[in-house]
């Protein structure tokens, strides 16, 4: 518990106890929140659903309707509706339809609002600019109008993305120019500024979160990280040979996902609105991960990883590394897990799902030309 107040839940994170984040945390002691989190059923929604529920808010998760229900990574969260502390509600939007959304608001009138939603995968943007332009872009716009024509006091968290710096120099922080090297990155400059925008012309209280990479076992199977983690879990158990893949070289700051979900819900109790880059510091390739991963497993990553060319992207963004000074001295946002722990979570995780039968590897990219 926090040594500061009695009421703020951090448990070891806060470097910087004096900071902003208690002012609000001890407000909060007399009427519990509620939060709205568009993309719920991502990675960091489940994280970010799991840290709101554990302070006492109620959730509300906006899902898209899909054929199949797409709820494996909050599953573990489910409630029963027709308990009186029912926290975690779900209800049907998307980021397309401005109505819903206005609807949503009027009948929610959340305390905070987290959108995660998003097309949020770089190499499908090339191919699908134009509808990751409407989600990850337009999509925002929609949300700040409605919040702006309800007149709600929201507090909103944009989660923009380190892609957006491209290839601008490292270390890149909260001052660094903005150079998008893909529809995704592009989509995500345009969502930052439109951000600023409502902040500086309506003094809506809105903190675009700049985050670098973030993984953990629930990552989707086609980020790079997680794709490895599972080759190798496949591998070791002798259900799989190979594993294709593009850039080698390209280099990430890579973080642990719980740890930067933690970092959203501290800059929504800062005193002011303002933009935050969370990255651990250290930037590794993917060579590098690779060498990590089959390690882990005792397996030589020369002998089973191969090249695609399918995987390489039309323009790449080489390397990134942030520096997340401002975030560690005015929130005390401190990254817990460093890059071989994360390595070894991951990997870990993916050969007990192996092992426990849970290893549903359709390994969705063989499916695509
Ligand atoms: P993710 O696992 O891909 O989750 C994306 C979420 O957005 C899913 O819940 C998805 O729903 C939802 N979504 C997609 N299209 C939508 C639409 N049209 N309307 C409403 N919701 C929609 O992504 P993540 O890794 O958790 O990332 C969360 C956010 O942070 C994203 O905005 C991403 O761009 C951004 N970000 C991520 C990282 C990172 O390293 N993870 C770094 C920087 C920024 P379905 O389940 O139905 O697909
Ligand atoms: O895992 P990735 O697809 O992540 P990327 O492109 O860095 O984007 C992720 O992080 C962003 C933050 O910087 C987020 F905004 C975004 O939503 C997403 O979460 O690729 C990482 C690197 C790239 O350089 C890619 O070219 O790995 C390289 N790579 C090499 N082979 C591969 C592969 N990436 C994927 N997905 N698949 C490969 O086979």
């Amino acid at each position: 518990m926090c040594s500061v107040c009695s009421v703020c839940s951090v448990v070891n994170t806060l470097s910087n106890p004096q900071s902003a984040i208690h002012n609000r945390s001890r407000m909060a002691k007399s009427k519990p929140r509620t939060a709205l989190i568009t993309g719920i059923t991502g990675q960091d929604g489940s994280y970010l659903a799991e840290l709101l529920l554990s302070k006492g808010y109620t959730v509300y998760g906006m899902i898209r309707r899909s054929s199949t229900f797409n709820i494996d990574r909050i599953e573990h969260l489910y409630q029963d509706p027709h308990v009186a502390d029912y926290r975690l509600r779900l209800v049907y939007g998307n980021l397309t339809d401005g109505s819903r959304i206005t609807q949503l608001l009027a009948e929610i009138q959340p305390d905070e609002i987290y959108n995660l939603g998003a097309q949020s995968h770089v190499q499908v943007s090339f191919e699908q600019p134009e509808y990751t332009g409407d989600v990850d872009a337009v999509g925002v716009t929609r949300l700040l109008e409605s919040v702006r024509a309800l007149g709600l006091k929201s507090r909103i968290y944009q989660a923009c993305s380190s892609e957006m710096f491209g290839n601008a120099p490292s270390p890149q922080g909260e001052n660094t120019p903005l150079m998008p090297r893909s529809p995704y990155a592009a989509a995500k400059a345009y969502a930052f500024w439109m951000c600023k925008s409502y902040r500086e012309a309506y003094g809506l209280f809105i903190a675009n979160g700049i985050l670098f990479n973030h993984e953990s076992p629930r990552r989707g199977p086609t980020f790079v990280t997680r794709k490895i983690t599972r080759a190798v879990a496949r591998i070791a158990a002798g259900k799989q040979k190979a594993l294709y893949l593009g850039n080698l070289e390209a280099s990430r700051d890579w973080g642990y996902a719980p740890d930067y979900v933690e970092g959203m819900w501290q800059m929504l109790q800062a005193k002011k609105p303002d933009d935050f880059v969370l990255a651990t510091g250290e930037s590794h390739s993917v060579q590098e991960i690779c060498e990590l991963a089959f390690a882990r497993a005792k397996l030589d990553w020369r002998k089973h990883v191969k090249h695609d060319k399918r995987y390489l992207r039309p323009a790449e963004v080489d390397h990134l590394c942030g520096d997340a000074s401002k975030a560690r001295k005015q929130l005390g946002w401190k990254p817990r897990v460093k890059f071989e722990e994360l390595v070894n979570i991951m990997v870990d995780a993916d050969i007990q799902a192996v092992g426990e039968g849970r290893d549903d590897f359709r390994s969705e990219e063989r499916w695509f030309k």
